[in-house]
């Protein structure tokens, strides 16, 4: 059709070299080379008056095109930012990452300013901070990324940039849910329970109490049936439902049907929740957090704060410590004093886990003794092994031949 068009306005009396670059022109597909070819026609365009208005034409037709080009950066652009959101990348930082997830104006914004030295706008309007947005809270000698996540509605996992903060959210270390205690807390909850919960995000859930294995024979093969609440046979008649075959199905812990619709379904992410009950100084909080307490603390741990307030702050950075369930270990060369900054390692970590992130590999190999100097225990000096479990403060010495 443009050709048509191009074919129209186009004179007769032009040079075989313009004739040449005008087919090179209407072939290139490429946006940005289409633009490179159409520039050089318009250099090589005979400059006789019979040709302004083909001329003009191209020119039209090169802004056009610019302009086409303009946009598609910007939604590349935008298509980066959200598509390595869409993996999960408000790009990690510090010993671990906590999202706060909320309805708009529940505080967030001010919670983060409060204990970092961000300053996100907050305001009294909706959507304030549209996109995730890190800042850092430094907790005594560690870091702690906060990512304050756009506000959820309902049905937001469905709409571009609720569905990016969700993203974030799966691949976040641990989910703060934030309450407003100034507005109804139920409505709230089942917000973000429902779009957390599309977004096949599961809060506290143990990802370990059903294994799975897909095998090539074998049929239904299904242990530990006591830790299921149901019976056999509903297990098998949904395989079958699903027309699975042959599979490995271990109940290792007491499990629901709705755990086995989940292990089977590998999209689903398993994290880390609690709730965060903020503006405990308005009017009516203590009520709706009694409310909180009722219906959700079997399921999270809740934390009350007053950001205007600065009430309970420093309770709330270290509850989000413990979420994230890491253990900081301090190495140490023996007649020197312990290094200030620790190793973060996850809970349930070893001595070999610390000696290979201090050493990388060669040490194990080389590895002689360690020694775990704890200041408020009984024995205050032991000399251990590199099975031996860490505790979160140990100084280590490590020795190595
Ligand atoms: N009374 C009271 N108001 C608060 C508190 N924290 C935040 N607000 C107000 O709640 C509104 C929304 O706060 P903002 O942090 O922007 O919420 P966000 O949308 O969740 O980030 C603002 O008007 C804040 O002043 C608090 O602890 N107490
Ligand atoms: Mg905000």
């Amino acid at each position: 059709m443009e050709s048509v068009i191009e074919c129209e306005s186009l004179p007769t009396n032009v040079t075989p070299e313009f004739d040449r670059q005008r087919l090179i022109y209407e072939e290139t597909e490429d946006l940005a080379q289409r633009i490179v070819e159409l520039e050089k026609l318009l250099s090589l365009a005979p400059r006789h008056k019979g040709a302004e208005r083909m001329k003009g034409d191209y020119r039209k037709k090169l802004a056009t095109l610019k302009a086409q080009l303009d946009k598609k950066r910007d939604l590349d652009r935008a298509r980066r930012s959200s598509g390595s959101a869409e993996e999960g990348v408000v790009r990690k930082e510090g010993a671990g990452q906590i999202c706060l997830i909320g309805i708009t104006n529940c505080g967030k914004s001010t919670l983060i300013n409060a204990v970092t030295n961000a300053e996100f706008d907050v305001g009294n309007y909706p959507f304030t901070t549209p996109i995730p947005t890190p800042a850092m809270l430094i907790l005594e000698d560690i870091n702690i990324q906060l990512v304050e996540l756009p506000g959820v509605f309902n049905g937001s996992h469905e709409a571009g940039i609720g569905r990016q903060a969700l993203a974030v959210a799966r691949n976040s270390d641990c989910i703060a849910l934030v309450v407003d205690l100034s507005q109804d807390i139920e409505p709230q909850m089942s917000i973000i329970l429902k779009e957390l919960d599309a977004a096949r995000i599961r809060l506290n859930k143990e990802k370990s109490a059903i294994r799975i294995e897909r095998v090539g024979l074998g049929g239904h093969m299904i242990y530990g049936i006591q830790n299921y609440q149901g019976d056999i046979e509903e297990v098998k008649e949904y395989l079958i439902a699903r027309k699975i075959t042959n599979i490995i199905v271990r109940f290792q812990k007491p499990s629901t049907f709705d755990q086995l619709v989940d292990a089977m379904d590998s999209s689903v992410a398993y994290v880390r929740a609690m709730i965060i009950a903020t503006k405990g100084d308005s009017e009516g909080s203590e009520t709706r957090f009694k409310e909180l307490e009722e219906k959700y603390s079997h399921r999270f741990d809740i934390v009350p704060i007053s950001a205007e307030n600065d009430e309970n702050l420093d309770g709330m950075s270290w509850s989000f410590y413990e979420h994230l369930d890491i253990l900081r270990v301090y190495t140490k060369i023996p007649g020197k004093k312990s290094e200030v900054k620790p190793i973060v390692l996850p809970e349930g970590s070893i001595v070999e886990d610390a000696a290979r992130k201090v050493h990388k590999e060669l040490f194990v190999e080389r590895f002689r003794a360690a020694v775990i100097l704890r200041a408020n225990d009984k024995i205050k000096r032991r000399t251990v092994g590199l099975n031996y479990p860490l505790q979160d403060g140990d100084i280590l010495q490590l020795a190595h031949r």
